[in-house]
């Protein structure tokens, strides 16, 4: 009796180690395929890279970022813009190819805009 029952036991258990490792194998597969997605889709995730980006069709695109820390500007157009603080506030100007940095503020949402070109509009999330 004891001797049937082992190795049925000892079947389910490798059934139950090879659906582990599937479901291991298909997670590490998901995260990988999502990793690499993110990276092609926002080349600007690498140390070092520009927090706040000005593309050549003059669109603002922002990554949140820590209070007191450096906020780099990225002008991916060839013509000059600003990141102008609506109100007052953090203000910098960035020839086309250039980058520029300012400190972040306070946490907080803050608005931004180019005041060279008016309808630029951005906004920056500081936590
Ligand atoms: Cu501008």
């Amino acid at each position: 009796m004891l001797n049937r029952a082992h190795p049925s036991a000892r079947i389910r258990c490798m059934q139950r180690h090879v659906l582990i490792f599937v479901a291991l194998a298909a997670l590490g597969l998901g995260i990988a395929a999502c990793g690499s997605s993110s990276k092609s889709t926002t080349p600007a995730s690498s140390s070092g890279a520009a927090q706040i980006t000005i593309d050549s069709s003059f669109t603002f695109h922002t990554t949140p970022v820590k209070a007191g820390s450096t906020v780099t500007v990225k002008n991916d157009a060839s013509v000059t813009h600003t990141v102008t603080q609506d109100g007052s506030g953090f203000d910098v100007t960035i020839d086309g190819g250039k980058t520029a940095t300012f400190t972040a503020p306070a946490a907080g949402t803050y608005k931004f805009h180019c005041k060279i070109h008016t309808f630029m509009k951005g906004m920056l999330t500081v936590s």
